[in-house]
């Protein structure tokens, strides 16, 4: 039985509330699971029940839960001054102090920032600089930009358009114009008999091939993200990244890394272009640019992108009432001081994402498991019916949806791509914990086998 609070909540969300990527008739049919309390890497619900949250939120929790510092930073400037805005020649301190530290803190080169809200509204205003960088270098058709299969980056119109998910494509008459997705260096699906190394040179010539088919005049740009997240944790051969930059080169094309989900130590170092050797052109930043306690993301330009748009545009038309809001740029702040000072990010680069990454390859032997990968403090384990085949489950067993129940149900946040299971803890998960998770883990995967034995 649950409590007359919880039935209640539950009963309101599902006569009011829309929740994002969810069917609505099952969601309601089910019961929403009201979370009410965090800390450290734990969650709760309104039952009382506790998880441990393999996911950090979405992707973005960095620090943990609980952490007062970020809350005080943002009492402390609500009551000083709640908004103003950084359009018509104004600016405020916590938004100037955050672009400078971030051209401190990201890759060589990329000194200026653009600030907005979400990692799509990021993705959305990339896109249109590179728009507005081909007009203003006056190459206007220079404007087709090449994305990949599995890519995620985000909902609006143009992010969606950018994302390369077909469900995300099919209800909403997307990709607009100008957006085409070429093959993801995805080895464990699509490799066949090549040594990932060989996959990931034959990966990187997609993106090549597709540029001299539509013409390098036609093309603006590439976008990825250094490691695919919300497409299952899709981990490119060593080789990959190198290939892509010596093409986006090679045509002049700009390069934009995603680091919506890399960025901030999710892959080990600072940013996913430091783990692969990314010297891009535009880099997106969200999610642990904050840790998730406020919503603030950002477009990070490098300086020859950036004189441009300064030196030719005039005004640039672009940007969002809350660009640049003080108070999650100084929530941003605290969060990228406590990150350093804490030594967070180096720690969980050098100790516990390798603990990570080394007691989740155990779950290899599993009879359900096909492959473990990952890369820092993300990582997946792909569901397979048949091990040495790779051949994965018929879609219609919802494999990895029974598998992420079953973790809920054992106390552990862990979702699902497909049959991908996905994790992306808090990069302060303790080596306990991760102990714990891989316990839940394995716990949930027996359950999943004999779930599917049972047919
Ligand atoms: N780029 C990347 C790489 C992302 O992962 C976005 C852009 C868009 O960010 P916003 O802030 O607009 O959501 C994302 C977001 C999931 C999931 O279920 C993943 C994301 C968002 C929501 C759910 O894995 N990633």
């Amino acid at each position: 039985m649950i409590s007359t609070a919880t039935a209640q909540w539950q009963q309101r969300d599902r006569e009011h509330h829309l929740h994002p990527f969810t069917d609505a008739r099952a969601l309601a049919e089910k019961g929403v699971n009201v979370i009410t309390r965090a800390d450290g890497v734990y969650l709760w619900n309104s039952e009382g029940k506790r998880f441990l949250d393999g996911m950090a939120g979405l992707w973005c929790v960095q620090v943990g839960y609980g952490r007062h510092e970020l809350a005080a930073v943002a009492r402390r400037q609500l009551e000083e001054l709640p908004y103003y805005n950084t359009f018509f020649q104004s600016a405020t301190p916590p938004a100037i102090d955050l672009a400078a530290k971030l051209g401190d803190l990201t890759p060589a080169g990329l000194g200026h920032v653009f600030f907005a809200n979400s990692g799509s509204e990021a993705n959305d205003t990339a896109a249109k600089m590179v728009r507005a960088y081909w007009n203003l270098m006056g190459r206007p058709e220079k404007k087709t930009i090449i994305s990949r299969h599995y890519a995620y980056h985000g909902v609006t119109m143009a992010a969606a358009s950018l994302s390369g998910l077909t469900p995300m494509h099919t209800l909403f008459d997307l990709p607009l114009p100008g957006f085409v997705h070429v093959a993801a260096p995805y080895w464990y699906r699509e490799g066949g008999e090549m040594s990932p190394d060989e996959f990931g040179v034959q990966a990187a010539r997609a993106v090549e091939e597709k540029i001299l088919e539509l013409g390098p005049d036609k093309v603006g740009a590439f976008i990825g993200e250094p490691v695919m997240g919300a497409g299952g944790v899709i981990v490119p051969p060593a080789t990959y990244w190198p290939e892509i930059q010596r093409i986006c080169r090679a045509h002049d094309v700009l390069l934009i890394a995603d680091e919506v989900i890399c960025g901030f130590g999710r892959t080990g170092p600072w940013f996913g272009c430091d783990t692969y050797g990314i010297a891009p052109d535009m880099m997106t930043i969200a999610k642990g640019l904050s840790s998730g306690y406020l919503p603030i993301s950002g477009v990070m330009l490098h300086d020859r992108v950036a004189e441009v748009l300064i030196d030719k545009a005039g005004e640039f038309a672009h940007g969002f009432t809350y660009s640049g809001h003080l108070v999650c740029c100084a929530v941003a702040l605290e969060n990228l001081r406590i990150l350093e000072e804490e030594g967070i990010v180096a720690r969980a680069g050098a100790e516990t994402a390798p603990y990570f990454q080394a007691r989740l390859g155990e779950l290899t032997d599993h009879p359900l498991v096909g492959e473990v990968r990952g890369v820092g403090m993300v990582a997946a384990i792909e569901l397979v019916a048949d091990k040495a085949a790779r051949r994965p489950f018929d879609e219609s067993r919802k494999v990895g949806t029974t598998c992420r129940d079953l973790c809920l149900e054992n106390g552990l946040v862990m979702r699902a791509v497909r049959d991908v299971m996905v994790l992306s803890p808090p990069l302060v998960i303790s080596r306990d914990e991760i102990d714990d998770l891989v316990a839940l883990a394995r716990r949930a995967l027996d359950a999943t086998a004999a779930a599917v034995a049972a047919g």
